[in-house]
């Protein structure tokens, strides 16, 4: 989702191919091994299997909306953050999410921990409107996409936090015309 966000953004057109992970094309084995989405492959054969990779690659193409962080300290600033909800945050919300795949009874404990992240970036968001700053930016659209799924797996739970910044900021992130453009449907190719 955040690859796509970063295509749509920097308007790169690409031939999309969407997939059921549990049936992956050969095609797509053949050019990444790994067998993890996103994977774009570039028009000279070079082979991107990281959605950050992908995030950077549209963004230093085109950025007509500013998102990429404009500076060093911006964007060690972004690498840092991010590298928390890709690392810790991202293991408690798997759990949150799927306790039974880890032998857990309940998620309770994971969401206790993944919280602490939450309550971290609301926060921020009560003293700057988007993680990146003043505007949306390379951060928001690669940490929002994960807390959409924290705050999905329990909205009654999420809804009751105190966190009015956070909240806001999702609910803005899910009526943009970008998460609108990102979650259109494609056929299984
Ligand atoms: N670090 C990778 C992680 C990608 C990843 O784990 N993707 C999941 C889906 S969101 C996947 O493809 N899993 C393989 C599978 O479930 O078979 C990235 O950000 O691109």
């Amino acid at each position: 989702m955040r690859a796509r966000l970063a295509l749509w953004a920097g308007q790169q057109a690409v031939e999309h191919r969407e997939i059921v992970l549990k049936n992956k094309p050969e095609a797509m084995l053949h050019a990444s091994p790994k067998g993890t989405v996103p994977v774009l492959v570039l028009p000279n054969g070079t082979v991107l299997e990281q959605s950050l990779d992908i995030m950077q690659w549209a963004l230093q193409k085109n950025d007509p909306l500013d998102w990429w962080p404009k500076d060093a300290a911006a964007l060690q600033a972004a690498h840092e953050l991010i590298a928390q909800i890709d690392g810790d945050f991202k293991g408690h919300l798997d759990r949150y999410k799927y306790p039974y795949r880890f032998g857990l009874n309940n998620g309770l404990d994971a969401r206790g921990e993944g919280s602490h992240f939450l309550a971290r970036l609301n926060q921020q968001l009560n003293s700057q409107k988007f993680l990146a700053g003043p505007h949306w930016g390379y951060t928001d659209a690669a940490i929002a996409p994960f807390v959409r799924q924290f705050a999905n797996t329990d909205a009654q739970w999420f809804e009751s936090q105190d966190w009015a910044s956070l909240r806001l900021w999702l609910s803005n992130f899910v009526a943009s015309p970008a998460f609108d453009a990102v979650m259109q449907k494609y056929p299984v190719y």
